[in-house]
């Protein structure tokens, strides 16, 4: 483990070159036996050392040519190996530990399969290698397994050979014919429960789609390979992308670090995003589902075959993948409340990310443990970054871009900057300016002002951008976005700026500032800034109440309207912990009754509209949180919203009688305004029937759950009895009973914590499998509030108590968790000396591993910045 960080600046082509690599796996549960044969090659004039990247490995043998070889060194992290020839073949022979490797990364045997995760760096856990994205080889490899406990021994591309063995053991070769990185090779060996299907591609390939569960849940694996087949068409007809081997396999495993990965020809997913039917996942399981069986997809392009010259330029491929994924959800389901659900991603994580110690721009500049840097900014902000050139361009050269991308790079390891120049030599539009999102972090902030003069009748409006410095970096220069915009008057009329600047409901704003002229109009306008969230940025524009429910009733924008609504709430709720309750007046309560009413037949705004913002936005527009004083002030909004509007509400409920299961738009609509009415007729109290009543004629899990969450936070009775019928009832099934787990672990009660003990020693509950530690530890580090938060610092004692014994096992799962202790600059000082003595506990560990390490010392050095605050 290295805890010195590697800089973008620093990077140097590799010294030699992979073109050719043959394996052979003998797979066994303690001492896996590897042998590789390489085809090395010198790259360029020099004389160093080939130098090969391993962790964990014991070697057993080094032969150049065919000759035993000894001129070599060993280090904890390389194998060195002296005075090479130009061009050579070396076979290296290792020994490897499956089923110690807790870690999860590289090879490991869980449950009974083995698998591997080699992104990013856990191939040089398997093998010795030049384990980095720019070494591109053609991969050969056989597996060796006891055939009755693993019938199925699967790798990269296509199978060319198999064969029995006479002691038991059986093998299969398998071809990769497209050079790749390390990062995307697979090997799974298991026994499963086999999905199979076929997809002919435009041009009229033929490609065998195979599907691979465990015993006993092939019913559960249909909506996968359905989505597949539905994200193969896709991008086809979007982008005119077809898949290019004869065989694309998805395998579900139980054990996974993270949802899934796209290693070439064989995917292997958690088995979360695998595995869905009517009575066990919800609506929201069955999209994850959709939209990670398309991401991992639709890597196979932009990622696969046009991949990262180094890991700083991850968003290359993950950004692009995610706007990918992002627009093939929207085209399935239903744009508005995709845009919605990401935005909700960005304003909850991605802006606190950006705020923290571990801000960095969506290619960073230096990293530790790259492992760390999948983040929310490289993933999702990334993703608004790519949209942007696809607003800015239009979708037509946005599609031209990205063919003139692939003409250029397919096969190639290539930068963020050769994206920005494919894109660049189809526009006229000079994207220098814009490139600025690659390197810049930290959320830039809009603020709007605006004045008027009656006597002339002329309004300006004005827009200025700033962006606060952020912890890796104090100077900031102004950014180029695309800003959507809208204009109206109290009475619902649009009005269009004097100058044109304005077009296509879009302006960009490129300077420090930009005002907008508008002449003769009879009061003063409201502007509607952001629509569709254009930019990810903060909008500051102060706008009454009046103003608001004016948006959300004549804005052009959906997104607008709902976010009108939003900043309503967060305005009420700020005049509750103002104890100014009396400034929420019956004004706003008739505003809100009428959006209800009027909008009753639109299920999808409304169950949308419906939702009072989650303490972790509000923390966004707030400094120093009092957690407990915010919580509350939340919590009695939420009780006065569904009191005074119990009537709509009521009536609401009952025209949202959703029938038999179906999974349709319209259905998931209504279901989801069901349950959000629910939860308010249930937090108006006196709804006790109809929790019980919802429990036990849901037919589908959405139901199931829904009444779950009405009950956890309103009706603490009710919640036991159906927990604990829910509990018998999905005993069985671990996939569903994380649900219960997440429900236990985010209930507000005073004894949360002996809580969390009796679901750590829940027959169920296994400590090294990640789905389960997120779901008690980590739902509640991240959700909740009150018990995380407890005034005494219990909360943090308790996830870091835990969070030191899983560092020692699987030290990418800790760092994940880690995060919501990372930012204690959000909180009150009461509540930050408390979070900082836990994480100098951390930080004085010993034997920590990188990963915490990185997180962890950085939010120590963390000194807030008089402007972010
Ligand atoms: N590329 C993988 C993520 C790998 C994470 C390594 N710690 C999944 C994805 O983004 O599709
Ligand atoms: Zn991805």
């Amino acid at each position: 483990m290295s805890l010195q960080a590697k800089k973008r600046a620093d990077y140097l082509p590799p010294a030699f070159t992979i073109n050719d690599v043959k394996m052979d796996v003998q797979l066994h549960p303690t001492c896996t036996r590897v042998t590789s044969e390489y085809q090395v090659e010198r790259m360029g004039n020099h004389g160093h050392a080939l130098t090969l990247d391993g962790d964990n490995l014991t070697l057993r043998e080094v032969c150049i040519d065919g000759q035993p070889y000894t001129d070599y060194e060993q280090t904890d992290s390389s194998l060195v190996i002296c005075n090479v020839a130009d061009d050579f073949s070396l076979k290296l022979v290792t020994e490897i530990d499956p089923e110690h490797n807790q870690a999860l990364e590289g090879l490991y045997l869980s449950a009974g399969t083995y698998c591997t995760q080699c992104e990013a760096e856990g191939f040089r856990r398997i093998t010795y290698y030049l384990d980095r994205p720019d070494v591109l080889a053609r991969f050969e490899v056989t597996l060796h397994g006891d055939k009755q406990h693993y019938p199925t021994l699967l790798a990269n591309g296509n199978p060319i050979a198999r064969g029995d063995h006479d002691d038991g053991t059986h093998w299969v070769t398998w071809q990769d014919p497209h050079p790749k990185p390390a990062y995307l090779f697979a090997l799974v060996a298991g026994d499963f429960d086999l999905l199979e299907d076929s997809y002919t591609t435009t041009s009229g390939k033929p490609v065998k789609l195979e599907l691979y569960v465990d015993k006993g849940k092939r019913d559960q694996g249909v909506f996968a390979l359905e989505s597949l087949k539905r994200a193969m068409k896709w991008d086809e007809d979007t982008f005119g992308l077809e898949y290019d081997l004869d065989i694309y396999m998805i395998v579900a495993v139980d054990f996974f670090n993270m949802g899934a990965m796209e290693n070439k020809g064989l995917n292997i997913f958690n088995s979360k995003f695998v595995l869905a039917d009517q009575d066990s996942a919800t609506d929201e399981d069955f999209f994850n589902v959709e939209s990670v069986i398309a991401h991992e997809y639709f890597h196979n392009w932009t990622g696969n075959r046009v991949t990262c010259r180094d890991w700083f330029q991850l968003s290359l491929k993950e950004g692009l993948t995610v706007f990918r994924d992002q627009q093939f959800s929207a085209d399935m389901t239903s744009p508005l409340s995709n845009r919605i659900k990401h935005v909700r991603v960005m304003r909850e994580h991605q802006f606190a990310e950006d705020a923290s110690a571990m801000s960095h721009p969506i290619r960073p500049e230096e990293v530790i443990e790259m492992n760390n840097f999948y983040t929310v900014t490289v993933y999702d902000k990334g993703a608004e970054v790519i949209r942007m050139f696809h607003t800015l361009l239009g979708p037509e050269k946005f599609r031209e871009g990205m063919d003139e991308y692939f003409r250029r790079h397919d096969g190639q390891a290539v930068t963020c900057d050769d994206f920005v120049a494919a894109m660049q030599s189809v526009t006229d539009l000079n994207l220098g300016h814009f490139a600025l999102w690659y390197s810049q972090s930290g959320t830039p902030v809009i603020e709007v002002t605006t004045s008027y003069d009656p006597q002339t009748r002329r309004m300006d409006i004005t827009f200025s951008q700033h962006t606060a410095p952020t912890a890796d970096q104090k100077d900031k220069a102004s950014l180029f976005m695309p800003v959507a915009f809208d204009c109206i008057d109290s009475a619902g009329n649009h009005y269009t700026d004097d100058d044109g600047q304005v077009r296509d409901g879009m302006f960009i704003l490129d300077t420090a500032a930009k005002t907008l002229h508008f002449s003769d109009v009879p009061e003063p306008l409201i502007p509607v800034v952001l629509g569709n969230f254009s930019a990810p940025a903060k909008v500051e524009n102060s706008l009454s109440a009046e103003q608001l429910l004016a948006v959300f009733q004549y804005a052009n924008d959906t997104f607008n309207r709902w976010d009108a609504l939003q900043s309503l709430y967060d305005w009420c709720i700020h005049q509750y912990e103002l104890e100014n309750q009396a400034a929420v007046d019956a004004t706003i309560w008739q505003g809100l009754e009428q959006v209800i009413t009027r909008e009753s037949h639109n299920h999808e705004l409304l169950g949308e509209c419906l939702v009072i913002p989650s303490f972790e936005t509000l923390c966004q527009s707030r400094q120093l949180v009092e957690v407990a004083a915010l919580n509350t002030a939340r919590s009695q909004f939420c009780r006065d919203f569904a009191q005074r509007l119990h009537g709509p509400l009521e009536t609401l409920f009952k025209t949202l009688e959703t029938g038999p299961y179906q999974y349709t738009q319209t259905a998931i609509n209504a279901r989801r305004c069901r349950n959000v009415v629910l939860n308010h007729l249930a937090c108006a109290g006196d709804a006790d029937k109809l929790l019980n009543q919802q429990f036990e004629q849901a037919d589908n899990m959405t139901d199931s759950l829904g009444a779950l969450k009405a009950a956890q936070g309103h009706s603490p009775s009710v919640f036991e009895s159906l927990m604990s019928r829910f509990e018998q009832r999905w005993n069985h099934d671990p996939l569903v009973l994380d649900k219960w787990f997440g429900l236990h672990a985010t209930t507000e009660r005073t004894d949360i914590l002996s809580q969390l003990s009796l679901l750590q020693q829940h027959p169920r509950f296994a400590k090294g499998n990640p789905n389960r530690v997120r779901a008690v530890i980590g739902s509640f580090a991240f959700f909740n509030t009150a018990g995380f938060h407890a005034p005494d610092g219990s909360g943090y004692q308790f996830v870091t108590d835990y969070l030191l014994k899983l560092d020692a096992v699987n030290p990418q799962v800790a760092a994940r968790i880690v995060t919501p202790l990372t930012q204690w600059h959000n909180f009150a000082p009461d509540y930050q000396l408390l979070m900082k003595a836990q994480l100098e506990r951390i930080a004085n560990h010993k034997g920590l591993s990188g990963d915490l390490y990185e997180k962890v010392s950085k939010s120590l050095a963390f000194k807030v910045n008089s402007e972010q605050q």
